[in-house]
């Protein structure tokens, strides 16, 4: 179970089960090991009494987890080998469901990236410590995806439209950013973190984390949300961009910039997906998005964000016209 060349590495040690996900050359991206070793620590813990909280860790010190391993998806629909696909998403989607349903604390330290497939490792747990050196950030419109992970569940619940502006822009959170918002919480500085570490292991006790978090004022956020609310608590992609034209700051601006960027057919997607995700319980959004990966994968505009993002890096993508959101949920 613990091999060290292992991208998953599971150990026991007392009360604690720890989790490392260890790519840090790809950001600790999760592949299909990953995601099945973490299934399978899930299920032999939760059954085990005698452990008392998970601890989950990103290798290196530049990410937590940086999302799927989306550019192997690619692969595999360019091949037209839907059935790894399949696999990949529902694997992963039934981790996330696992760790919601965990029967005690799931402790994830983010000090680093944390962006889609590592938000849905972390969001759907009792504690997500950040640093200062966090970056959070649902990104997936650029790369003509949508917010996964269970994440249908959890942004339609943030605060007025932050949900809507951080699926559809990838707007990035700085950790106490993402306190504010409500996607972690608890704040901790670098510098305190290897003690926060000593302490969940010699107490095998998640309390340890309250006396380690610093309170986190309110921030860019608290500062922002009335111009979100303003832009983005609106069903419809034109009355958001008009709002943010009547806005007439850089920071509008900025979102017009990035909304008109971004795959179109994405951002009619991810609007119909929060919208339903809203009056859907955690289980049914998960099946509900995995559903949506059928269709969109097999869309153009995956294979070609992928690209342009992640394989070229050119960051030109050339995006198909919108298509009908509906078609796509299957
Ligand atoms: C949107 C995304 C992802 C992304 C960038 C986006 C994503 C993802 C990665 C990623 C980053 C670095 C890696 C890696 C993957 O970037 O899902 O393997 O080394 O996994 O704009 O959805």
């Amino acid at each position: 179970m613990a091999e060290t060349d292992a991208t998953l590495i599971a150990t026991r040690q007392g009360a604690v089960g720890r989790l490392l996900m260890n790519r840090p050359r790809a950001l600790n991206a999760l592949d299909l090991p990953m995601i099945d070793a973490m299934a399978e620590a899930i299920a032999a813990w939760r059954e085990d009494e005698s452990l008392r909280l998970v601890l989950l860790e990103g290798a290196g010190d530049r990410a937590f987890c940086a999302g799927g391993d989306v550019r192997r998806v690619r692969e595999q629909v360019l091949a037209g080998d839907y059935d790894s696909v399949e696999a990949f998403f529902s694997h992963e989607y039934a981790v996330n469901g696992a760790i919601a349903a965990f029967p005690r604390p799931w402790v994830s330290l983010i000090d680093g990236v944390c962006m889609g497939g590592g938000i849905g490792v972390a969001v759907h747990g009792s504690h997500r410590v950040v640093t200062e050196h966090a970056m959070l950030a649902m990104p997936e419109t650029a790369i003509a995806l949508f917010p996964d992970v269970g994440t249908s569940y959890v942004l339609p619940r943030l605060a007025g439209g932050l949900g809507r502006w951080l699926a559809l822009t990838g707007g990035r959170l700085k950790g106490a950013e993402a306190v504010e918002a409500g996607l972690a919480t608890h704040f901790v500085p670098r510098e305190r973190l290897g003690e926060l570490h000593a302490a969940l292991l010699a107490e095998g006790d998640a309390r340890v984390v309250e006396r380690f978090a610093a309170p986190v004022p309110p921030g860019r956020i608290a500062a922002l949300l009335p111009a979100i609310d303003r832009c983005f608590a609106h069903d419809e992609r034109a009355a958001i961009e008009s709002a943010l034209r009547a806005e007439d700051s850089d920071w509008a601006r900025e979102q017009l910039a990035i909304l008109e960027h971004v795959s179109p057919t994405s951002v009619a997607v991810t609007l119909e997906l929060l919208k339903r995700g809203a009056a859907l319980d955690l289980p049914a959004c998960l099946e509900m998005e995995l559903s949506l990966t059928r269709g969109v994968t097999r869309h153009p505009d995956f294979a070609e964000g992928v690209r342009a993002v992640l394989v070229d890096k050119d960051n030109a993508p050339r995006w198909q016209p919108a298509a009908d959101p509906v078609s796509l949920f299957g």
